[in-house]
């Protein structure tokens, strides 16, 4: 510690002010504990403050895609689209920090940059980037699976003297108007971003690596009679989504199979989860994900509607998915995309028949030459699920460092707790539903276990909980088990660590469902914290 530096004591340090951090301190407030966030960021909000490109807005209803701890919070916030874009979501998680009277307890522009344990005293120290140490019994980090984004790694990245953006870091009054704009990428954030780009752009060039499966949102205005059965029935609504597979109670999940329908049937179903919009396609069969078979019916069916609506056939051809499962890549939720690639303005540089070669102060370069541009957007993606936790110095039981635990892929106890790191716990970590379900119910429950669990252990004076080696070793072969049951391992998707290099290949969340999980939660806190190792130790 630098001669100076401040030293501060809490019950619980939480990093990171995203739906989880905030949620995190309300609760552990209301059990009368004292608790500070640290958000490396100038906002609270997260992944809502963060990712402010053009078009960004939920891939689930925002009635589902909120919190449901208060219903005075319910009452008085209304969503004014069926899914909200991301300057909505940002005031609301806004209103939530003033609702709740959190900001007295987040400290901001502050980043986290480790946090090691002290066995003798059973407490971490944690420090940060603003010449400061905390003190505390337990450590939260609520620091999000998608946090950390990309960095650019073409050759001569740095070199482009037109403006570069990053989807994830996008500043404002941005105005491509008579510009020459690329965007690198074709993920969910890129999705989104390109059908609005183009309606402002001289002209959009999109680079793909590989394309992606996308369904239509049939955004639209909230509709007054939904808003008001929402209001009517919501504590069921909100039942059925905690009891379904992702969470997300409009996936409206049926149990045929694809495989015994007839085609005709299967179009028609498809047809219809089609028309309603979002990830309502995959509810369509049962055997969706499980069945690759089953699953091609579903790839063949978005591929026809991607011909059927692109009007270049060699284009649309580059733009259907032909090496991957439709679902084990997270299908993106689009206004206009493909319907974008129709417009005079807008050209698609295939990166499979020709790579990018270099970014050169001018432009792209590729194997088929180099093309000349004013701007250039990269949404090329995170560093998910491990990135955050990675760049904070984390060291536990004995100096063990999180990264040598994690060397050959994230291990966890229910994606909430490592073994050798007591009192260290993970909103939505590797080994949990998270990035697979809809991320507002997994963080309250993840909040809600962790806060009930931090209760439990005052209540016994207890100094330390940690996960057990073979709790863990049990629950990592479960996972493994259960992805390779799904189609889910067969995609070179960031949920297998694929888009980062040198990430170790692990299917890193929990495919099991949601309710499996949450009924495993509960059974484990009501056996006592079944497969964790609680020291008694009264010490302060
Ligand atoms: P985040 O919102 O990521 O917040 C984590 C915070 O921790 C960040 O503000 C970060 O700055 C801070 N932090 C990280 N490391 C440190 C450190 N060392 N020190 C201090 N602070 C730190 N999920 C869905 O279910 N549905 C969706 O529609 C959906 N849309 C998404 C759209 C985008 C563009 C992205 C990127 C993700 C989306 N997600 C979606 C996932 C989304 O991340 C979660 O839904 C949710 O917002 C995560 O909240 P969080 O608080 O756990 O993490
Ligand atoms: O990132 P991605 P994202 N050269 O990793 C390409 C959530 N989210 O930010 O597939 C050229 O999906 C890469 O190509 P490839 C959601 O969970 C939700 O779009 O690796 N291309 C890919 O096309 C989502 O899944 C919403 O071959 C390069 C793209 O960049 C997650 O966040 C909106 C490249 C990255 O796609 C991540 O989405 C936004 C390179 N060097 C995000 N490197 C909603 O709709 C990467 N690519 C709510």
């Amino acid at each position: 510690m630098a001669d100076g530096a401040r030293l501060e004591s809490y019950d619980v340090a939480i990093v990171g002010a995203g739906f989880s951090g905030l949620y995190m301190l309300h609760r552990l407030r209301t059990l009368g504990l004292t608790a500070r966030v640290y958000e490396a960021g100038p906002s609270v909000g997260g992944t809502w403050y963060w990712n402010r490109y053009p078009g960004a807005r939920v891939d689930i209803e925002s009635q589902e895609y909120c919190y449901s701890f208060s219903s005075e919070l319910d009452a008085e916030w209304q969503w004014s689209e069926r899914y909200a874009a991301q300057p909505e979501l940002l005031r609301y998680l806004n209103h939530v920090a003033d609702r709740f009277a959190l900001r007295s307890g987040i400290q901001l522009e502050t980043r986290v940059t480790a946090a090691i344990y002290d066995d003798a005293a059973r407490r971490w120290t944690v420090t940060t980037d603003q010449d400061e140490q905390i003190s505390a019994r337990h450590v939260v980090m609520a620091t999000g699976c998608l946090s950390v984004a990309k960095e650019p790694d073409m050759p001569g990245a740095e070199s482009f003297s037109g403006r570069s953006y990053h989807t994830h870091r996008w500043p404002e009054g941005v105005d491509f108007a008579g510009q020459r704009v690329a965007v690198i990428g074709t993920g969910s954030s890129a999705i989104q971003a390109i059908p609005q780009i183009a309606t402002q752009a001289a002209h959009l060039t999109i680079f793909q690596r590989t394309p992606n499966f996308s369904v239509p949102a049939h955004n639209h205005p909230t509709d007054p009679q939904i808003a008001a059965d929402w209001a009517n029935n919501r504590a069921q609504y909100r039942r059925e989504a905690r009891d379904a597979g992702f969470a997300i109670r409009a996936v409206q999940q049926r149990e045929d199979v694809a495989l015994e329908a007839a085609p005709e049937q299967r179009t028609a179903a498809f047809e219809e989860r089609w028309a309603r919009g979002g990830f309502s396609l995959l509810g369509a069969y049962s055997d969706l994900i499980f069945s690759k078979d089953a699953n091609d019916t579903a790839v063949q069916f978005v591929a026809d509607k991607i011909r059927g609506t692109v009007k270049d056939p060699v284009t649309a051809e580059k733009l259907i998915p032909k090496t991957y499962p439709i679902g084990s890549k997270r299908i993106c939720v689009d206004t206009g995309y493909y319907e974008t690639f129709n417009r005079p303005n807008v050209s698609l540089v295939d990166l499979t028949d020709t790579p990018i070669t270099a970014i050169t102060p001018t432009g792209v370069r590729t194997t088929a030459g180099e093309q000349a541009f004013d701007a250039i957007v990269y949404a090329i993606g995170f560093d998910a699920m491990t990135g955050a936790l990675s760049k904070i110095g984390i060291r536990g039981r004995g100096g063990a460092r999180l990264s040598d635990s994690w060397a050959e892929g994230p291990k966890s106890y229910l994606g909430l707790m490592v073994a050798g790191f007591p009192n260290l716990f993970i909103v939505t970590g590797p080994g949990s539903p998270s990035v697979l379900s809809n991320m507002a119910v997994s963080i309250e429950q993840h909040v809600e276990w962790i806060s009930d669990c931090i209760a439990w252990m005052g209540q016994r004076q207890a100094g330390a909980i940690e996960a057990t080696e073979e709790a863990q070793e049990m629950w990592v072969a479960h996972v493994n088990e259960v992805a390779d049951l799904t189609v889910y391992p067969q995609a070179n998707s960031w949920y297998m660590g694929a888009n980062v290099p040198g990430k170790p290949r692990v299917f890193m969340p929990y495919i099991g469902g949601f309710p499996a999980y949450r009924d495993k939660c509960a059974e484990v806190a009501a056996k006592g914290y079944e497969g964790f190792a609680v020291t008694a130790d009264g010490r302060a």
